[in-house]
């Protein structure tokens, strides 16, 4: 007990960590389950999360479901729940299709939206008009590789309009990388250009005037794309947009031997906070040694200029260490939350611990660097596939965060809600800053199921 921590295993798979100064908790639950039992052998991962706006006990999270790691072969793994995260009701849409990279998003009214990407390299568009508990048919939406999506929840002229964009690279469509519905997912319109220069490995995002920006790697991996639509809200207007590159403070990364050898490390994460600034965020390979550092960057005046990098996690620089995975969420008070895996550097980078840091100040400093859960070995139980997926997905509000992220706690991979309660700390006490890390790891358990909860 250091600095008035205390800790306490509240149940399984749940800790609970807390001091005089500061309170940090963090609960999670396997979501890919048999009626809550873990399925042996499977592979779970690249998990995406959508919460109901009008219900946020309500939610939903999709990922790729391998059956066997035997094979490369995935389903659209989808789960839903309607008590907060408690407990998730597993199951596939369109069991023996093949499908892959999922993204979940809601409109204001607070229908479901699953964009899901085909074999063909196609998108189809799923919608739940009852919390996920059922889907309508595939409605299809054209698309290519590592496709994102978002939706207008303003109440501009663009509200409900669902936009996607995708990497060119990977597409059924020439020499475009962009698609809209204005009709509530019923159908989507044919492609256009979308932001250039082109971007691969990106995210959208809308503002709260209804502006449409886009953040991604550019095709070559050098540096980063940042674009705006201010007339894709415009139901009548083709999308146009304006891009210019930034500086992210590293390159997009692709997997090594040590982590996700077949995927990537990191993803453009774009968010836009509730006053209209901008931010940035992605794990990315700094220039030297350093293998893969968090970095953000923000803009204050609707993206025409960014700030310099800032580096997220607060190891030593320099220290052969990844922080991967990087994804970042803004809550509608301001307070902006991130989380990443961090490699352990006496692990030889073998296993990895998830973190959370968090800024009350527009991104200019950040607290936290919480070690939310025991070191796991990120390469046990790899499909055939040698990756453990290629993003995670967080939503935050007032009092915390909902993610979806994938470990192998089973000793398979599976995918996990985390509900991170924060709990902002007074700048007064900042320096009673503390980690839950070496408490978490001595309370390792063996599984970490529906029924612990
Ligand atoms: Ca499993
Ligand atoms: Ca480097
Ligand atoms: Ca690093």
């Amino acid at each position: 007990m250091k600095n008035g921590l205390k800790c306490a295993t509240m149940a399984a798979g749940m800790f609970v960590c807390a001091s005089v100064a500061h309170a940090q908790t963090a609960t999670y639950v396997q979501v890919n389950t048999n009626l809550g039992q873990d399925i042996v052998g499977d592979a779970a991962n690249e998990p995406s999360i959508v919460v109901d706006p009008t219900n946020p006990n309500r939610m939903a999270i999709g990922w790729r479901q391998f059956a066997t790691t035997a094979s490369n072969f995935r389903q659209a793994g989808v789960a839903y729940t309607t008590n907060g995260g408690q407990t998730w009701t597993a199951g596939v849409l369109q069991p023996s299709v093949f499908r892959s990279d999922p993204v979940l998003r809601a409109d204001a009214n607070g229908n479901f939206y699953y964009a899901s990407l085909k074999g063909d390299f196609s998108v189809d568009m799923f919608k739940s008009t009852n919390g996920g508990a059922t889907w309508g048919p595939p409605v299809p939406a054209f698309g290519g590789d590592k496709e994102w999506i978002a939706i207008d929840t303003t109440n501009g002229p663009g509200r409900g309009n669902i936009y996607q964009n995708w990497n060119v690279q990977f597409s059924t469509v020439p020499n475009a990388s962009f698609t809209r519905s204005t009709n509530g997912g019923a159908s989507f319109e044919a492609p256009t250009t979308g932001p250039l220069p082109y971007t691969r490995s990106g995210q959208l995002a809308v503002g709260p005037n209804g502006t449409l920006y886009s953040g991604g790697s550019t095709l070559d991996s050098s540096t980063h794309v940042f674009a705006k639509s201010t007339n894709a809200q415009f139901v009548a207007q083709t999308p146009t947009f304006t891009g210019h590159l930034v500086d992210l403070g590293g390159t997009n990364a692709p997997g090594t031997s040590e982590v996700n050898p077949a995927g990537g490390l990191g993803q453009t994460n774009v968010q836009v906070a509730p006053n209209g600034n901008l931010y940035m965020l992605e794990s990315v390979d700094p220039p030297g040694p350093d293998p893969l550092d968090v970095m953000f960057v923000r803009s204050t005046d609707d993206g025409n200029t960014w700030s310099a990098p800032i580096r997220v996690n607060n190891n030593p620089v320099g220290e052969p260490t990844y922080q991967w995975f990087g994804t970042m969420s803004v809550a509608p008070n301001g307070r902006i939350d991130a989380v990443w895996n961090n490699t352990i550097l006496t692990s030889h980078n073998q296993l990895s611990e998830l973190k959370y840091a968090y800024s009350l100040d527009d991104g200019l400093t950040w607290q936290g660097n919480i070690a939310l859960t025991p070191a796991w070995n990120h390469s046990l139980g790899y499909p055939n596939q040698q990756k453990i997926g290629d993003y995670y997905d967080m939503v935050s509000d007032d009092t915390g965060a909902s993610l979806a992220f994938a470990a192998t706690f089973t000793g398979g991979q599976d995918v996990y809600y985390m509900r991170i309660a924060a709990v902002p700390e007074p700048a007064a006490a900042a320096g009673l800053m503390f980690t839950c890390a070496a408490v978490t790891r001595l309370r390792r358990r063996p599984l970490r199921r529906a029924s612990d909860l």
